[in-house]
């Protein structure tokens, strides 16, 4: 009787997101499902495309998500031409290259490294402090002496071109969010034009895979907000904020303001509504409104993106404002999409 009931109860929630997945497809494809079995990744902002890729090349080969997610994401942290991620990252106001990352599997392992300097693949530590050590999060000095334990070495990660940026924000310091900083400031030559004098909002890379045994992976890495105070730490590699996987559900993570996120616990948020029936998409807009609601005014200025994506395949975003974007990649589809938006 009760196995009937659990039957009846998942069919039913299972006709609702088939329902809800069709009515956001019909709207414009902002929203979609895949066949579970099969495979996918999705990744933060357009950037999440070069990614994708990278995870694809294992997914496809009927690897881990694991391995998917910290491959995936090593793109940008090595990409010199994105200025929120890893190597070439913005540096903090001292013009220290901060760096923080978080790992989660499908076992509800995890790993994290906070304000890590030094080091170009910071998700990497972060997957060894999960799979190596009894902690989950480890910070700044203890990180970096962790990585350096482990193989890694020491680099630069401050290239000329972020330090100009820097020198240029040092004349205003003026410290405000910019929305969407993350595609516009990507892939461009750094000038003055990108630094219209304000502190910007960095960057994140969030991924979330499906592999072909049918669990989940995440991670996110990031520079975190531009100019930051040094020691500032974000959102991005907080377990349950910037980045939450529970295989019995789903995965979400997040980009943007960091602490507007940390504030509600986001990603942990949109995984526990998914968790209570509503679909990816859905399960984000209610946690952008979680923020929005908090004031409304404040809102109008700030910029936060949520992604998710369930057990069955099925994908969605929601974002603050116009603006945020994201790529998928799974057996029949390369493509970024658009994310809705409160505003
Ligand atoms: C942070 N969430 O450090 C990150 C930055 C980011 O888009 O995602 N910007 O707050």
């Amino acid at each position: 009787m009760s196995n009937r009931r659990t039957f009846l109860h998942s069919s039913f929630l299972g006709m609702i997101g088939l329902v809800a997945g069709k009515r956001t497809m019909a709207a414009g494809g902002l929203d979609g499902t895949r066949k579970a079995g099969k495979p996918m990744v999705i990744s933060t902002w357009d950037f999440g495309k070069a990614a994708n890729q990278a995870a694809w090349e294992i997914l496809k080969a009927n690897g881990k998500a694991l391995d998917a997610v910290e491959a995936g994401v090593k793109i940008p942290e090595a990409d010199p031409n994105n200025h929120s991620v890893g190597y070439a990252g913005y540096p903090d106001r001292d013009g220290k290259v901060t760096l923080d990352a978080c790992i989660m599997d499908d076992q509800g392992n995890c790993g994290s490294v906070m304000c890590l300097e030094h080091i170009g693949h910071p998700i990497s530590v972060a997957r060894l402090v999960m799979e190596k050590t009894p902690h989950v999060v480890l910070v700044a000095e203890g990180a970096l002496q962790f990585a350096l334990a482990n193989g890694f070495t020491k680099q630069n990660l401050l290239t000329p071109e972020s330090e100009k940026a820097w020198k240029e924000w040092l004349k205003t310091s003026k410290y405000e969010p910019v929305i969407n900083m993350e595609n516009s400031s990507y892939d461009k030559k750094s000038s003055s034009a990108y630094l219209p004098g304000g502190a910007r909002n960095h960057d994140t890379i969030g991924m979330l895979a499906l592999d072909g045994k049918g669990n989940l992976s995440g991670a996110c890495t990031t520079s975190g907000m531009a100019f930051k105070m040094h020691g500032r730490v974000g959102d991005s590699p907080i377990i349950g904020a910037g980045l939450f996987v529970d295989n019995e559900v789903g995965a979400a993570t997040s980009t943007g303001l960091g602490e507007e996120v940390i504030r509600i616990v986001g990603s942990h948020l949109v995984v526990e509504l998914m968790r209570q029936g509503l679909g990816p998409r859905e399960a984000c807009k209610k946690a952008v409104e979680r923020i929005v609601k908090r004031n409304p005014e404040r809102a109008k200025g700030l910029q936060v993106g949520f992604l998710a994506l369930s057990n069955k395949a099925e994908f969605g975003a929601y974002a603050i404002q116009n603006g945020f974007s994201y790529a998928v990649r799974s057996p029949g589809e390369e493509k970024i999409y658009q994310s809705e938006s409160w505003f």
